[in-house]
């Protein structure tokens, strides 16, 4: 049961409004009794924060605003006394343009770590080496120091990409990796993985390559040696958990990363789910069946053996009740704990981000300047300050899917601050941290809080739920997700009411209900035998099955 932190906006120790190490390990408690296991930690590491801590410039070396190496160390080994495990972020598709390499890249051709990095000339005509796009917008290239060479950047200039093809480059990353692993943690969350192979010709591309410049990234030529490798000199000599951050992978793709005789990752996260009402910058309609269908194809290509991921938001995405659910005040509770039930309950090992837990929700942005992110910023100034897009167009579509949507901070208590911070918190507090937050839900039975924790308490006694089969017995039914999960005579079906109405759901006629274990309502909505369940709106509940 891993629980993503993101550190700036979990708690906040000391008052200058960042959240930070000490703030974490104060709380260890709580996770504790959630029933998490793991813990995944966002970047914790010497930034300049161009990007939150995605742009590295040390390694080795904690982020100031999060404390000493001293903090960490207390923190993992608080951690480990409660039998949580850490598992870092290894960001190294890229560094910060202020990590010491590549400000001796930058002097110019010659210098030392020169070839760390990827540089090239510019076209003729004064154009870039050729016409790739960087996903925090503009070109991919960034002209800079003596000698007129441009170098290449996936994201933002100042996140230059690491040449992997250099062999110096990969041990100096397999030297960060044991460093941190010798400390104690038990594994990586990989960022953007699948990037860091390029084609070294670089070709313009063409417009449908331009179109989805993920899966166009994600296929470089040695990914597979380079990860082959990587655990050969590193993984394999430590008792660790990875998982890849696989942007522009298609689930058939899977097993090429995850599958157990690769020797390359043990699991990897997939973004059709949230990406379902994705459209570029824009949002789409969607419907059940198609959510249904993504899960449904990721078992298909996994099979039997294959292994995976399973998670709602993470500090990419909007809030998982905003997103999925209904966060009007009616719905919210509900809602949050059938999209908990969906989630928890699937096969594959489940990972929550912080906040989704109490049902945390999108922030109410209403103007530009409320943002922090860097894709936001950098989304306004190509499209509505190049004119292209109107302001109330590109407002509305940032409410629902800006990633600060995730990042604002922790809501603990009712409190100025929200129990996150004694300060000024770095990202405005959601407001509504007045009503939804731990302190409140901790002592109500019927909060999204103590239902999370039956849920994890419910899959941790359960190995059916872990690793049973999967199956969806309605995959066209636009208002119910029902699937059952099995192993041998342990057999459980999932129902979760995706409708704000009552849905008197018939059970396949085959599949008589036994005993009931667990309930988001609590209402007694079927008895042992009943062939159907009256389930009210967003009611989601989990029973013991028999066939007929
Ligand atoms: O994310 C990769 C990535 O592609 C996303 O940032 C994507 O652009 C976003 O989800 C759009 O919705 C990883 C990290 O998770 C992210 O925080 C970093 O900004 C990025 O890599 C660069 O390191
Ligand atoms: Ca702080």
């Amino acid at each position: 049961m891993v629980y993503q932190v993101y550190p700036r906006s979990f708690a906040d120790s000391n008052g200058d409004g960042i959240g930070d190490l000490n703030g974490i390990t104060a709380h260890l408690d709580y996770l504790k009794k959630l029933g998490v296991t793991v813990v995944w930690l966002s970047p914790h590491f010497d930034s300049p924060n161009v990007d939150n801590g995605y742009d590295i410039r040390d390694y080795r070396k904690v982020m100031a605003e999060f404390g000493t190496m001293a903090d960490f160390d207390r923190m993992l080994a608080g951690m480990r006394a409660r039998g949580i495990r850490l598992v870092i972020d290894l960001v190294v598709n890229h560094t910060s343009d202020q990590h010491a390499w590549f400000r001796d890249a930058v002097t110019g051709p010659g210098a030392t770590h020169r070839d760390d990095y990827i540089w090239r000339p510019g076209k003729a005509d004064g154009l870039p080496p050729n016409n790739a796009t960087a996903f925090f917008g503009g070109s991919a290239w960034t002209k800079a120091g003596p000698g007129g060479d441009y170098y290449l950047h996936y994201f933002a200039p100042q996140q230059p990409d690491l040449n992997w093809d250099n062999p110096k480059v990969r041990q100096n990353v397999y030297d960060v990796m044991r460093f941190w692993l010798d400390k104690g943690v038990s594994g990586f969350r990989m960022d953007v993985i699948p990037l860091i192979s390029k084609d070294q010709a670089f070709p313009d591309l063409t417009a449908a390559q331009l179109a989805d410049t993920a899966a166009t990234y994600a296929h470089g030529p040695h990914t597979h040696d380079y990860l082959r490798e990587m655990n050969r000199e590193v993984l394999s000599h430590y008792d660790t958990m990875t998982v890849g951050e696989a942007i522009g992978i298609s689930d058939a793709e899977d097993g090429k990363f995850t599958a157990a005789d690769r020797h390359e990752l043990n699991m990897i996260f997939h973004f059709d789910a949230s990406n379902v009402d994705r459209d570029g910058w824009r949002t789409k309609p969607w419907a059940l069946p198609e959510l249904k269908a993504i899960y449904d194809r990721l078992y298909g290509a996994l099979g039997k053996d294959g292994w995976t991921a399973t998670f709602l938001t993470n500090h990419d995405k909007p809030r998982a009740v905003s997103h999925f659910g209904d966060d009007a005040p009616r719905w919210r509770v509900a809602s949050a704990k059938a999209l908990a039930t969906m989630s928890l309950m699937q096969r594959g090992t489940p990972f929550i981000y912080q906040g989704d837990e109490l049902g945390m929700t999108n922030y109410p942005f209403t103007a530009i300047d409320q943002y922090n992110d860097i894709s936001a910023k950098n989304l306004w100034h190509e499209q509505v300050e190049e004119g292209h897009v109107a302001p109330a167009e590109m407002l509305a579509a940032l409410a629902k899917t800006s990633r600060d949507n995730s990042r604002t901070p922790m809501q603990w208590t009712a409190g100025k601050g929200a129990g996150f911070t004694q300060g000024v918190p770095w990202l405005a507090i959601n407001p509504n941290h007045v009503t939804i937050n731990a302190q409140a839900e901790e002592s109500d039975a019927g909060s999204v809080l103590s239902y999370y924790r039956e849920l994890i308490a419910l899959r941790a006694r359960m190995p059916v739920l872990v690793s049973g089969d999967y199956q969806d017995i309605d995959p066209g039914n636009r208002d119910i997700y029902a699937f059952t999960r099995k192993i041998g005579d342990d057999r459980l079906v999932v129902l979760i009411n995706f409708s704000e109405h009552v849905v008197d759901y018939a059970l396949p006629s085959t599949l008589r209900l036994k005993e009931r274990l667990i309930d988001s309502v609590g209402a007694a909505s079927a008895m042992a035998g009943a062939g159907h369940v009256a389930l009210q709106p967003w009611q989601a509940a989990v029973y013991r099955y028999e066939s007929q």
